[in-house]
Order: C-alpha cells, then structure tokens, then sequence
C-alpha cells in the first residue's frame, strides 16, 4: 500500500477536507496517533477524563447518547466544555454516532434533537448499509462547516456482517464523496483504488488516500464476553496498516474507584495520563516502524 508507508504529514494535503488535514497535522506535531473513546455516563466525568488525556491524544470519540445529563454545557457550552478542552489541548472530537437511516432522517439527527451534533462534533460515524443517501443528508450540514464522516468499513464485534463485498462498496461510496468522507472505520487498509481487491495490490495511478481508525485495541484483554474482540497496536498500525488506534476501557476501566464526589481524583487522572502515554507510544512506535522512520 503507497499510503500506509506515507508519514501523517506527508499525507495530510491530499485530502479535501480541512478536518481530516487537521487530524493528520495534529498527529503529527503531538506525536500521537491515539484516539480516546469516552464511554461513561456523566458530563463531569467525560470532562475530567478529556483534560487528562488531552496532552495524549490526537482525538475524543464520544457516544452523547450515553451521557445522562448531557446538555450544552457538556460540549459547546462555556470554559469547561468539551469543545473548549479540545482547542486547549488541540484534539479533534468524534461523535460515534453510527447514523444509519435515509438522508433526510439523518441530516436532522445530526443537526437537531437534544444533541444537536454538528454543531460541536468535527466528525461523525455512519453506516454505509442505507447507500449514498446518507452520506448526502449528512453532507448537508458537514460540508459548510467543514467536517468529516467516517463509514464503517467492518465492525470488531464477533460475527458482524460486513464482508468483503460490503467493504468494497462502502470504499467506492467513500470514493465519490470525499470532501466529506475521509475514512473508515476497519480493521485492515484495505482498497487504495477501484481496481484493487486485495489491500497490497494498489495501482499508485488511481490510489486514494483515506484514514483508517480503529477500534477494539487493548493491551490486556482479548475480549469482552459481549461480542468486542481486541488487538494490540502494533497488530493494528502496524500488520493491518491502519493509521489510528481507538482506546476505551483499556485506558478508563477502573476509574470509578477514583472518584470523589463524581469528580475524578488527581490518582485518577494519573491513572488516565499513565494508561494514555503507554497506548500512545505502543501506537506511534509502530507507525514510525512502519514508514520506516
Ligand atoms: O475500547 P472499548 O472496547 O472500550 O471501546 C471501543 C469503542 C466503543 C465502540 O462503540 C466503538 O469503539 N467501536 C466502533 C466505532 C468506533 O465505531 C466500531 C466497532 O466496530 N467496534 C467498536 O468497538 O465506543
């Protein structure tokens, strides 16, 4: 594969949207190719755990609908908020959302309700299975404001659906939309042109570059007995050529027990920067190994 030996830097001016160059560029100067997902279920708590992390990582995966009391404050709103956290430390935020349903439903998902995500989010997941039409209704709202989608490509979970056939398809819809879809969710690099069928084959005339980010990364379990399966960052970034590893619970599990009042403790956030540096360097490590550097 051309890109996958390709520094972030030198990759980051192919692409037409500004977010996706600003992830690439933020990788590259933090030194980091972390992206830390934020499963917990209240605001001060995802707070806590974003300032600490921040330093670490090069993007914030949320799940809003997770978060109890979720409300402006939570992301745009004020000092404190996500938003604000974000340009501190300099991380993109990535709302999973898995949107899934036709155009018009999905454009007012992502810009209304209770979320009002496009609002705050630079990037959103989506699932190819509804076709075009949803990258077009998120494109809607994602373009003028100059954010990206991200297609699930394959999922980590045990028995998910998505075959090859699938995969190549959900590539050739990103193909034709990528000023707003700049990558995938997957477990491999796979295409890099249309006439490719396998990851290695890439004819360098038509190659298209697109970021791969990667969930289901743990350093100490393979599994989670509801389905997820892992793998180490070095099998991701640097075996499968995938160019971003997505942490959760093997950077936050265990943090409740350093909470004082809901607020998370100083040994806490200690927990949460020494889990992130080791994920971070495990992660970057491979990814210097394999462009050679
Ligand atoms: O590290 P974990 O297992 O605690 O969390 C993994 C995170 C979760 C999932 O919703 C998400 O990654 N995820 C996704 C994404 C990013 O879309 C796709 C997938 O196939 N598997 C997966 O775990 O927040």
């Amino acid at each position: 594969s051309p890109f996958a030996r390709l520094s972030y830097a030198t990759r980051a001016p192919s692409f037409p949207n500004p977010t996706a160059r600003r992830l690439l560029s933020l990788a590259s100067s933090k030194r980091t190719n972390l992206c830390l997902s934020v499963d917990v279920t209240s605001t001060q708590l995802l707070l806590d755990i974003a300032d600490a992390a921040g330093p670490y990582i090069c993007a914030l995966k949320t799940h809003a609908d997770i978060v109890e009391d979720f409300d402006f404050e939570t992301t745009v709103g004020g000092e404190k908020g996500l938003k604000a956290v974000a340009e501190k430390n300099g991380f993109v935020i990535f709302e999973d959302r898995k949107f899934a349903d036709i155009g018009n439903t999905v454009h007012l998902q992502y810009s209304s309700g209770i979320h009002h995500i496009s609002s705050w989010a630079d990037f959103v997941t989506a699932h190819s299975v509804p076709g075009p039409g949803i990258v077009s209704g998120l494109a809607k709202a994602a373009k003028p404001l100059g954010r990206g989608v991200i297609l699930l490509a394959e999922m980590s979970s045990k028995g998910n659906l998505c075959d090859e056939m699938y995969r190549k398809k959900t590539w050739e819809m990103a193909r034709e939309n990528r000023d707003v879809v700049v990558g995938f969710i997957g477990m491999q690099r796979y295409f890099e042109s249309a006439s490719d069928s396998a990851p290695d084959s890439a004819a360098e005339s038509d190659a298209t570059d697109f970021l791969y980010l990667t969930p289901g990364v743990s350093l100490t379990a393979s599994s989670d007995g509801l389905g997820q399966q892992y793998r180490t960052p070095e099998d991701v970034v640097e075996t499968s050529g995938c160019d971003f590893i997505i942490v959760g619970r093997g950077i936050y599990a265990g943090v409740e027990e350093h909470l004082d009042g809901g607020v998370l403790s100083e040994k806490g956030k200690e927990m949460i920067r020494r889990r992130c540096e080791e994920y971070r360097k495990r992660g970057w490590d491979a990814y210097e190994r394999r462009i050679g550097k």
